[in-house]
Formats: C-alpha cells, sequence, structure tokens
C-alpha cells in the first residue's frame, strides 16, 4: 500500500490522521528521536520532516535514525529540493500555490523531480495554501509570497479547487509554524464544502480542542509541530491523537 492509501486509511478508519512535524532547525532543543518514538506511542498517524526556515535539512542520518526507532510512515516535507533524502518513505511534492513567485510554484519543483525518481520516493502532489495568521511568519518572509486573507474564503476556495484540477491529491492550509492565529475553522468547512480533495490543516494550533476543532470543521489531517517542541511528554501527543480521531469508528465488541 503506498503512503498515501494509507493516510486515505486513516481518515476513513479514525475519521482525521494526526501528523507530527519533526523540524530539524538547530534552535530547536527539542530530541527528534525522542519525540518521534512519544508521537508514534502516542498515537500519531505519520511523521512530516522537514520546514520552511532553510538554515537546515533533514539528513540521510536523521531520517535513518528515525526508521530505525518508529515504524509510522515518515514523510518529507520539504521547504526546498535540497531537503529530499532517499531514507523517507514519501515526500509533500508542494507547490506554494497561493503565491506567485516562480521558485516555489515550479522551480524548486524542476530542481527536485529527478532527485524523487533517483531517490525512488513516493511523490504526494500538495497544494500548499499559506494563510494569513497574525503576523509574518518564516515560510511567508523565506518564498517572499503573500498569504491568502484568513477573512477572503473565496479567494482560498479557488486555489484549492485550481489544486484539485491540477491533479493534487492534497490541499494544505497552512497558517505558518508558531503561528499567532490558526486557520480559521470556517475556512475549513467552506473549503472542504467546495472540493473533493482531503485538506491537511497546520499552524499554531497549539491545545487538543483547537485539533478538535479543526477536524469538526472537516479537515481530513492536522499537523502539529511547535507545540511538541516548547515541551512534549506522552500524556499530550496522547491527548492530541484523542481529539483528532474523535471520529474514529470503533468496532462493536464481539459478543
Ligand atoms: C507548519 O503546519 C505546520 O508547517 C505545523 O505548525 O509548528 O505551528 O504546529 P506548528
Amino acid at each position: 500500500m503506498s503512503v498515501y492509501e494509507q493516510l486515505l486509511a486513516v481518515v476513513a478508519r479514525r475519521g482525521a490522521g494526526f501528523l507530527v512535524l519533526l523540524d530539524p532547525e538547530p534552535s530547536h532543543e527539542v530530541d527528534l528521536l525522542t519525540c518521534a518514538e512519544a508521537a508514534q506511542e502516542g498515537g500519531a498517524d505519520a511523521l512530516l520532516v522537514g520546514g520552511s526556515v532553510v538554515f537546515s535539512a533533514p539528513t540521510d542520518n536523521l531520517i535513518r535514525k528515525i526508521k530505525n526507532r518508529v515504524s509510522l510512515p515518515v514523510i518529507i516535507f520539504p521547504g526546498n529540493a535540497d531537503q529530499l533524502t532517499r531514507y523517507a518513505d514519501a515526500v509533500l511534492f508542494t507547490s506554494l500555490l497561493s503565491g506567485r513567485n516562480p521558485d516555489y510554484l515550479i522551480g524548486e519543483q524542476a530542481k527536485g523531480a529527478p532527485l524523487v525518481k533517483a531517490y525512488d520516493l513516493e511523490a504526494i502532489p500538495t497544494g500548499y495554501l499559506l494563510i494569513e495568521s497574525g503576523a509574518t511568519t518564516s515560510v511567508q518572509y523565506l518564498s517572499h509570497t503573500q498569504p491568502i486573507p484568513r477573512d477572503k474564503p473565496d479567494i482560498v476556495k479557488a486555489h484549492a479547487l485550481a489544486a484539485e484540477y491540477l491533479g493534487m491529491k492534497l490541499v494544505y492550509l497552512e497558517a505558518g509554524s508558531g503561528a499567532q492565529h490558526s486557520v480559521p475553522e470556517e475556512l475549513i468547512s467552506a473549503t472542504c464544502e467546495y472540493i473533493s480533495l482531503p485538506l491537511i490543516c497546520g499552524g499554531g494550533i497549539r491545545q487538543p480542542e483547537t485539533a478538535h476543532r479543526k477536524v469538526t470543521a472537516g479537515a481530513g489531517f492536522v499537523v502539529i509541530g511547535n507545540r511538541f517542541e516548547e515541551g512534549n511528554n506522552l500524556a499530550l501527543f496522547t491527548e492530541f491523537a484523542e481529539a483528532i480521531h474523535c471520529k474514529e469508528i470503533v468496532s462493536e465488541e464481539v459478543k
């Protein structure tokens, strides 16, 4: 089963998927390997590795160590083509569709595509939409793009539908790592009703209740990163997992 099929199966079984973002940025003091193990034990469905800040990138070594410790799918979430590594299971092959910077619409993708092929990585085409979240985020600053205003659902819907018509398999509504405000629930539900692709939502989600609201609004996947860098323990992962898997179908006990 491909990683994408595994992700779809998670949504079918648990209502929504819990994705933990591990960002190898050197200023982050969190132990990524311990975090990966706790994420798996706590009920996460997959790990994303990478980030928009380009001062550090996932290395072959880091991904190999993570793969040795956990059985969860490990998916590269690259800020640019340099973040690709052959040891991951898949890559979110994103295009920053909300922006108008050709480097992040197609330039980095053209640089990365031959590597994805050479590494035999599964590419999951993803329309990546940056949503305004209260202050300038790293991804906004580094990509030289404007986020879509958070009170303009029609613009978000149009971009998400364009992603679907371009043949992408996922749409990612991104407030930005550590965002002041997460993506509004109204925006999630309006977009979900308009397109037929699964929606990933992330950025600035610090509480399990907030994650729960994103799922109730229709998000297929919720990404949590920063919150686990501020401090993580097994209980916190479990709380997020329960909040995100709130629609899980529990099979009836055999009597
Ligand atoms: C960032 O959406 C992810 O790309 C996660 O954001 O780090 O704020 O949880 P946080």
